[in-house]
């Protein structure tokens, strides 16, 4: 039988098969780990195939392969330590909350989350909450990032989650996917997922800080089912994504308009910092590119702000 894993625990696996039951399962024998080194086999979001097997006791499901993930989030296991831990797989995308205040959430921020979400290869869409809260130059703000961020590929949603407003549209996107939801804390997470689905009470936000240290192997993502066809995972103490190593000439791949003119670029290698005949200082200049992406950008270069190794706790 093939199936999806919904929870771990560690040793124990809650599957639930292409028919819709949901069995209890463990795994036995190698595994193809497809090139990753992780803690645990079997993460959240795996597609799995496993067999029921009796002996004496009831059914019990035994994983025998995990098929190929589209994509996977990970956090380091131990700080500085090779072997990850896969907090989850095969997501169809990530919804990151955005409040300009209350709390205030910056374009670094924001960028190095699209970064990070570009490298797990998650599609990306901001929901711009709290809407009902903004005055003139605050309305302002979000109508000129949603043009940016929309123009680079990104969704946005403009979000009243208290209200309700618009609400109905990150359903209608959320249909048939497997979702997350990222961003600081306060935002709304917990507000928004109350109004798509009242009665279902996830655990990312409430952790508090000293739980968070220490639990990097306890903790574990778990998948529901909403009633309208959408499923969310729910990653208990990270609010984010966990980590991503990059390479310095990497990063600029994973921001998309200037991945776009480096070809442009008189060196194929360029940086885009002080070559000469970069075409996105070009596009820097011409104001066709915006300069808080760039500066996002060179912060993450310059490793000045090492956020994007981290968890990000909001
Ligand atoms: N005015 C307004 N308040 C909101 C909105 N969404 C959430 N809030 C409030 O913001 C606060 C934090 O929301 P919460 O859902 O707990 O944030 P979380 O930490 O991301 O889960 C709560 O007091 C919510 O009522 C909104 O669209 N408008
Ligand atoms: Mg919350
Ligand atoms: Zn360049």
């Amino acid at each position: 039988m093939k199936g999806t894993v919904y929870k771990s625990t560690g040793s124990w696996y809650t599957v639930k098969s292409e028919s819709g039951d949901f069995h209890d399962c463990r795994i036995r024998g190698k595994f193809r780990t497809h090139g990753i080194k992780s803690t645990n086999p079997v993460a959240v979001g795996d597609r799995v195939v496993f067999q029921l097997e009796d002996h004496g006791d009831g059914p019990v499901g035994v994983i025998s392969e995990i098929l190929e993930r589209r994509n996977y989030i990970i956090r380091k296991s131990v700080k500085l330590s090779k072997q990850t831990h896969i907090i989850a797989s095969n997501l169809d995308q990530v919804f990151l909350l955005v409040t300009l205040v209350n709390p205030p959430t910056s374009t670094s921020f924001i960028d190095r989350f699209l970064v990070t979400a570009r490298a797990y290869d998650i599609p990306a869409i901001l929901l711009f909450n709290k809407m009902d809260t903004y005055g003139a130059d605050e309305l302002a703000e979000v109508a000129y990032l949603s043009e940016l961020y929309t123009g680079i590929g990104y969704p946005c949603i403009e979000l009243e989650a208290k209200t309700g407003r618009n609400v109905e549209e990150v359903r209608a996107l959320m249909k048939d996917r497997t979702s997350m939801f990222s961003g600081h804390s306060g935002v709304g997470k917990s507000t928004l997922i109350n109004a798509l689905e009242p009665g279902l009470d996830l655990r990312t936000a409430e952790i508090s800080k000293q739980h968070q240290q220490g639990q990097h192997t306890t903790t574990f993502a778990e998948m529901f089912d909403l009633s309208f066809g959408a499923r969310i995972i729910d990653t208990p103490g990270i609010k984010g994504f966990g980590v991503v190593d990059m390479e310095a000439d990497e990063i600029g791949d994973y921001f998309p308009e200037f991945f776009e003119l480096k070809a442009n670029c008189r060196f194929n290698n360029c940086l885009h910092l002080d070559e000469p005949q970069c075409a996105v200082k070009q596009g820097l200049e011409r104001d066709e590119l915006a300069w808080s992406r760039y500066r996002s950008y060179v912060q993450m270069l310059e490793g000045e702000d090492e956020s994007y190794r981290t968890d990000y706790y909001g």
